[in-house]
């Protein structure tokens, strides 16, 4: 039974990648931070075949004991600070989690695999990394240029993994994810915080939505979909580095117009409200991602189109809400 070590376990990505990868038969563990972490009884409720084990990304030591516990053949790092606005009011830690802590799990591996190292990793990189873009559309080999302590983090644990690839010839991979999105998405993220307003609204539960920049753009994929890549890429012979993306763009604007119009809302503005508390100290403007490569190398390509994807999320939240009512 092959055996995966899942960081990140109670994010999004966590939850859909271990539904993936027990159907394929895997014995999966699920790394947990802190005391009495509340988060844990949501996947020991939801993901009971998930086995949770202790450990931090800001502790070696605890790393190193889960990795010699659990011996995995695959680590996923999908454990992060990974709300991009957060990471400007908390940077420091934003470094030390998302980016040191791709370091120390890497060391981690090392030291405990030794030569001949048999474990193959997983690096969450992010389209944040691209920021102030050079190119459009982005891909492997678009120049880097981060916009916040989050981007930058990101980018300082994409280049680790690939240096620990070519310098200890470690099966290491880096996945440039674009922006995921589904009904398991935190409430702080745009997607999610408009779908779960808006059957609010829709509900007579809350009157507006305050919101941010709604001229940004980007690359929304169904995260459902995006993790099948991570389980992918560390099948295959050599490791390498993918962008994970549909191809397509839409502005912040267009999500929420189509949200409300999922809830049977046209006129949606009357109940958006500017808030430039959401805005943030430097922005990501545009990104759209080339994943042809994945698709060629992989056969992998996303299956929800975006409409659906809004719509998907929309329905779940109307009824959520509505059962919280009844
Ligand atoms: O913002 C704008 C905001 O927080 C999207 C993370 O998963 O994807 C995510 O990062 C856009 C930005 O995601 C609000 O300014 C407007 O331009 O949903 P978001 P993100 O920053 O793109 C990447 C790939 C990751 O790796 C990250 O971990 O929406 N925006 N108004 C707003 N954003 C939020 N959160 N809240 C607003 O009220």
């Amino acid at each position: 039974m092959p055996t995966a070590l899942i960081t990140g376990i109670t994010g999004q990505d966590g939850q859909y990648l271990a539904e993936v990868l027990h159907g394929e038969g895997y014995r999966v563990f699920g790394l947990i931070p802190g005391q009495r972490n509340p988060r844990a009884d949501l996947v020991a409720s939801g993901l009971p075949y998930v086995e949770l084990i202790e450990g931090d990304l800001a502790d070696l030591s605890s790393l190193i004991a889960a990795l010699e516990y659990t011996q995995p053949d695959e680590v996923y790092n999908l454990g992060a600070i990974s709300f991009v606005a957060l990471s400007f009011k908390q940077a420091e830690l934003t470094a030390n989690i998302t980016g040191l802590g791709v370091l120390r799990l890497l060391e981690a591996i090392r030291l405990v695999g030794g030569t001949d190292n048999p474990v193959r990793f997983y690096q969450a990189s992010s389209s944040e990394m691209f920021g102030k873009v050079r190119e459009t559309p982005q891909n492997e080999l678009t120049p880097l240029h981060p916009r916040s302590p989050y981007g930058s983090a990101k980018v300082f644990g994409h280049n680790t993994t690939v240096n620990y690839r070519e310098s200890y010839g470690m099966y290491a991979c880096s996945g440039i994810l674009f922006n995921h999105e589904s009904p398991r998405r935190g409430l702080e993220f745009v997607t999610r915080k408009v779908t779960n307003a808006v059957a609010r609204i829709a509900l007579g539960l809350q009157d507006e939505v305050a919101l941010g920049n709604l001229d940004a753009k980007r690359d929304w994929g169904f995260a459902g979909d995006y993790v099948t890549a991570m389980h992918l890429m560390l099948q295959q012979p050599e490791p390498d580095d993918f962008v994970i993306a549909t191809g397509k763009t839409h502005a912040v604007r267009d999500f929420v117009q189509l949200a409300f119009a999922a809830a049977g809302i046209d006129d949606w503005e009357r109940y958006v409200r500017i808030d430039p508390r959401f805005f943030r100290p430097a922005e990501v403007d545009l990104l759209v991602g080339d994943a042809s490569k994945a698709r060629r190398v992989l056969g992998w390509e996303p299956k929800m189109a975006f409409e659906e994807l809004v719509t998907t999320m929309v329905a779940h939240d109307l009824e959520a809400e509505q059962r919280k009512l009844s």
